[in-house]
């Protein structure tokens, strides 16, 4: 059965809202490469690969239900913030925000009695447990930190040895199944 088009709709929203966190923590990147702080600079470009596959993931849903992702226009995101506090509290902020976009769907599928997209649905719902978590952890030692420089080069240090998870290369990659 296709996708209705409201979910369709609902979804593509999600993909801009996907593609405007990895636009966000691009941003960040780039920002803590200013700071020289590599290694934050690496969890962020790693939480950047992520969001695109996160996009690319609904992307890919969309097409195998015989849907269409059509891509909406992203807003610029800040560019720089007054401290590492600062930042990563937008991240959690941030998480949170999309935690409840994806709940709002989780709703809606269950409205139009969509089990396949609310089932597709909840690989995001646990997905948002981690990415809340591991934010929130970053955030405290942040905290922790505060002007420290010691304790700052050993956390970049820790960021530093994040990679991006393998699984997320094919998906990203991924042909819709015709
Ligand atoms: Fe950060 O989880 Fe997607 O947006």
């Amino acid at each position: 059965m296709s996708i209705k088009n409201e979910m369709q709709d609902a979804i593509n929203d999600q993909i801009q809202a996907e593609m405007f966190s990895a636009y966000l923590y691009l941003s960040m990147a780039s920002w803590f490469d200013d700071e020289d702080l590599p290694g934050f600079s690496n969890w962020m470009r790693c939480q950047y690969m992520e969001e695109t596959m996160h996009a690319m993931k609904f992307f890919n849903f969309l097409n195998d239900r015989g849907g269409r992702a059509e891509l909406k226009p992203l807003e610029g995101p800040d560019t720089k913030w007054n401290s590492y506090i600062e930042a990563f509290e937008a991240v959690v902020k941030h998480e949170e925000y999309i935690s409840g976009r994806i709940n709002k769907l989780v709703t809606l599928s269950r409205k139009l009695e969509d089990y396949a997209t609310e089932s597709f649905l909840m690989w995001y719902v646990d997905e948002q447990v981690e990415e809340e978590d591991s934010a929130n952890e970053i955030l405290s030692k942040v905290k922790r930190i505060k002007t420290d420089s010691n304790g700052l080069f050993m956390l970049d240090k820790e960021l530093a040895s994040r990679a991006l998870s393998p699984a997320a290369v094919p998906t990203i990659l991924a042909q819709p199944i015709i």
